[in-house]
């Protein structure tokens, strides 16, 4: 069992350059996918930053990709990817650090994101974010069209270095979108220096090593981020960058499902506050807060439609049927479970009054109890919809 374990999820840049020069000096390590857990306490406990990569040596934990790849070629034997020349090197660290402010923010997380990543899980490309990007992504393409002027194999020269195996992966998932696929042509170079980077031993073994292509579960949090981003920049009267989310006091049903949602695939920051239903949308004009589930607001009920599917809707959530599923549940829990005549609802009901009768002293001690039912939930929905089931289960099994 080796002794050297890469944490992170199975299509992350980053966690590519780790495992490419992993890869290339023959260490053997375990990959741990981390999808599930993206954001939890566990992932935070090992990078504070909630970011991937991780490595594990035995007792030693690191994070950040530069010190990771870093250390990995100067612990282990095999291949050296720093140049011995102190200019050489000062240029592989130049490179480094233009992969991660350049390169990487334009062709991955503007570009892949909105074209690849985002309309696999069900989530519209923004136009303005991608065409923001590629004049950017030129100036780089052109950069390394003129570093690899010098006709050798490789960024810095003849040697493979850090620098080959950072530029790789954000060029080869940009790669993958049409507008990379329409500029590369243009820079004859470059490609060449692709094509021999992909016939490579060590990167022909890391990518055979891959899983089969599938969706980035957790980038719908990122989607939802963005939009209250927008949200927060546009509010000119905003004073903190914690946005408050509001509704009325004496919570049941949706007044918990809501803000466990919000929490969990909206607003990781979000704040809280539960008022009398007299008072909510004074308080939400004082506090610049978000309504929800309050009468005659976005975030609230439409015709049978719950606050928790509004919700869905706005922040682009119901790409994920087993949230989607969740919503009818507590859809039928809080009203008269006339829409979707969900089977599971009444048992949501019924545990929901139950804690009422807890004795817990205000709503926030209520919604930090019971949002473990809702992750019992969520687990039971994501199994159903594994299953096909996506109406849940008990429909299925009384007809
Ligand atoms: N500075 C970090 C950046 C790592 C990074 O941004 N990783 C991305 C994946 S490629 C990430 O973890 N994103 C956050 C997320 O997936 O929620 C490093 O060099 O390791």
């Amino acid at each position: 069992m080796p002794d050297v374990v890469v944490l992170g999820f199975p299509r992350s840049t980053f966690v590519h350059i780790a495992r490419l020069v992993l890869t290339h000096k023959q260490v053997p390590y375990t990959f741990r996918d981390l999808e599930p857990e993206m954001g939890s306490a566990t992932h935070l406990a090992l990078h504070p930053f909630n970011r991937v990569p991780i490595l594990q040596h035995g007792d030693f934990t690191l994070y950040e990709t530069s010190a990771i790849a870093a250390y990995i070629d100067e612990a282990f034997d095999g291949p050296a990817l720093h140049p011995k020349d102190v200019r050489a090197r000062a240029r592989m660290n130049q490179w480094i650090s233009a992969v991660n402010s350049y390169y990487y923010p334009y062709m991955i997380y503007h570009v892949s994101h909105e074209r690849r990543v985002f309309p696999e899980v069900g989530i519209a490309s923004d136009e303005k974010v991608v065409a923001h990007a590629l004049p950017k992504i030129e100036v780089g393409l052109q950069v390394l069209e003129r570093e690899l002027g010098h006709g050798k194999d490789h960024v810095l020269g003849s040697d493979l270095t850090l620098a080959d195996f950072y530029v790789l992966p954000s060029t080869y998932a940009f790669g993958l979108t049409k507008e990379g696929q329409g500029m590369y042509p243009k820079y004859p170079a470059f490609c060449r220096w692709r094509e021999r980077m992909e016939a490579h031993p060590t990167v022909r073994t890391f990518r055979a090593a891959l899983p089969p292509h599938a969706p980035i579960e957790h980038a719908r949090h990122w989607a939802a981020q963005i939009l209250i981003g927008r949200r927060r920049r546009s509010h000119a009267r905003q004073m903190e960058d914690r946005m408050k989310w509001i509704t009325r006091e004496h919570v049941k049903v949706d007044r918990v499902a809501c803000p466990w949602l919000i929490k969990k695939f909206v607003d990781r920051d979000a704040e809280f506050v539960f008022v009398p239903a007299d008072k909510v949308v004074d308080e939400a004009k004082r506090l610049n807060a978000i309504l929800y589930d309050v009468k005659n607001v976005e975030l609230g009920h439409h015709g049978k439609e719950c606050s928790f599917e509004a919700i869905l809707k706005k922040y682009e959530l119901t790409g994920d049927p087993a949230l989607v599923l969740l919503g009818k549940i507590v859809n039928g829990a809080d009203t008269d479970n006339t829409l979707y005549q969900q089977p599971e609802a009444p048992g949501l009901k019924a545990v929901a009054e139950g804690f009422r009768h807890l004795g817990f002293k205000d709503d926030h001690a209520v919604n930090a109890a019971e949002w473990i039912v809702y992750d019992a939930l969520y687990a039971y929905c994501r199994e159903r919809v594994r299953q096909g089931k996506h109406n849940g289960d008990f429909v299925e099994s009384a007809a």
